[in-house]
């Protein structure tokens, strides 16, 4: 394989969740969130399993720290839990909640790591869903709020803000398909969510901005939406729609030219889009420094009358067929193909120019190979599986900045086993192994192999 070396000064580093690796649910006055309701309902998760404990960051976050540094990271991208900073979602701000943030990022500066913080990670505050959640526009000023809060108390040493995790699954699996929480099933709420999610943003960057933050972004899981037949009409009409659902209703507004027509022509069928009001686009489009790709896995469509569509792309039903992954896939089922993410950030870096981009979220869930563990957690993991994901997608990153993307870091998803939303503990993500009956940590080869990459800034 050629050697590759990436730009002086790129980032590298790894990605988590508060849901998904802090536990202590019910320290220090932290609320509720939809995830904690969502998960101890019966049948919405994997096994019944909750984040009540996970991988229980919230007190082990020091050695936690101590590992990324003995890895190299640059940078540890972690989300804020709104629940524990305002927990019941509109009263007064919970000082030991935001405490934790504070020894969590002064422990990182104190390594050299780099904080990113993302403010909202998917765990709503449940009294705020009681009031309609992200189909109410109320919530979206909430969430200014309560960026500013954590900007108060964090603001001095965290220079990188980024707003919402993939606004998609918020909106569609939150409240499309109700695969994730709230779990509610309806097309027209998950539109409003849209809305109000990127109305919370452009609320919370513009606020976030006028306290002095440095950098304002968001996250947002961009698909590479590609044709079965590349020389079909009906296959790029298809395309055409999913890449609207999923891509320009997010990126056209954030980047200043509003709901494109045909996206709102087709939202118009399910719901009168009358929550959109006059104004709200131009707060949509607060300036950005920073644009978060999560990527994992292309997306295939053939446009079909008698197509299935999917449940997660509102209207797609009779019109589009989601082909199945074809080709090596990880343990979420997901197609491997590295190519897919250099499409992606060549179009983003096209389409929308003058964005800096970060990879904020990319890796695979392999199954778990602990066997060859000894009892004391001493031993290898070799998850040569997941070198080889990583190794693709790094050098397919790489073949985008030789195109001239503009590239700036990349986030390996995750640091840790963590809890995998409605696919529980089962799916393990982690370079560095989770043992959930007694939370020893043990990096696995890909953890090495990575602190390797980072050391010569290369493959
Ligand atoms: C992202 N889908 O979630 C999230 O940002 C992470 O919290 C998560 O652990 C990671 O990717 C792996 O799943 C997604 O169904 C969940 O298309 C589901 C989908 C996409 C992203």
């Amino acid at each position: 394989m050629n050697e590759v070396r990436f730009p002086e000064g790129f980032v590298w580093g790894a990605a988590t969740a508060a849901y998904q690796i802090e536990g202590a649910a019910r320290d220090d006055g932290r609320g509720e969130s939809i995830w904690d309701t969502f998960s101890r309902t019966p049948g919405k998760v994997f096994a019944g399993h909750t984040g009540d404990v996970a991988c229980d960051h919230y007190h082990r976050y020091a050695d936690d720290v101590a590992l990324m540094a003995e890895l190299g990271l640059a940078a540890y991208r972690f989300s804020v839990a709104w629940p524990r900073i305002r927990p019941d979602g509109t009263g007064p701000v919970n000082p030991r909640g935001l405490d934790f943030y504070d020894r969590l990022t002064d422990a990182l500066l104190d390594r050299g790591i780099d904080p990113i913080v993302t403010l909202y990670h998917w765990d709503l505050p449940q009294g705020l869903q009681d009031r309609g959640g992200w189909t109410s526009r109320e919530t979206a000023e909430h969430f200014a709020d309560y960026a500013l809060a954590v900007h108060a108390r964090l603001g001095d040493r965290i220079r990188t803000w980024t707003t919402l995790n993939e606004p998609w699954c918020s909106a569609y699996l939150g409240y499309g398909n109700g695969v994730h929480a709230p779990g509610v099933q309806d097309a027209g709420a998950a539109f409003r969510a849209v809305h109000h999610l990127l109305l919370g943003h452009g609320l919370a960057a513009r606020a976030l901005r006028s306290a002095g933050a440095q950098t304002v972004g968001i996250t947002l899981n961009p698909a590479d939406v590609a044709p079965a037949d590349p020389d079909s009409a009906a296959d790029a009409a298809a395309v055409r729609l999913v890449d609207g659902l999923q891509n320009r209703i997010f990126l056209d507004p954030l980047t200043g030219a509003g709901y494109p027509a045909d996206v709102l022509e087709h939202v118009a069928r399910m719901v009168e889009p009358t929550f959109i009001r006059p104004g709200d686009e131009k707060i949509i489009a607060a300036p950005l420094d920073l644009l978060g790709i999560n990527y994992y896995s292309p997306t295939y469509v053939a446009g079909r009358p008698d197509g299935g569509g999917s449940s997660a792309y509102p209207g797609t039903e009779g019109a589009v067929e989601f082909l199945p992954a074809s080709g090596p896939v990880s343990d979420m089922g997901w197609q491997i193909e590295p190519a897919g993410l250099t499409r992606l950030l060549v179009r983003i870096g096209t389409d929308y120019p003058g964005l800096p981009l970060m990879i904020t979220e990319n890796g695979g869930a392999f199954p778990d190979d602990s066997a060859g563990l000894d009892a004391d957690g001493s031993g290898r993991i070799d998850d040569t599986d997941r070198i080889s994901y990583l190794d693709g997608h790094l050098r397919a990153a790489h073949e985008a900045i030789s195109r001239g993307v503009d590239l700036r870091g990349y986030l390996v998803w995750s640091l840790l086993d963590n809890f995998e939303w409605a696919e529980g503990y089962r799916k393990r993500f982690g370079i560095v192994h989770v043992d959930y009956l007694n939370q020893r940590r043990t990096p696995k080869s890909s953890a090495r192999w990575y602190q390797e990459v980072i050391s010569r800034n290369g493959l």
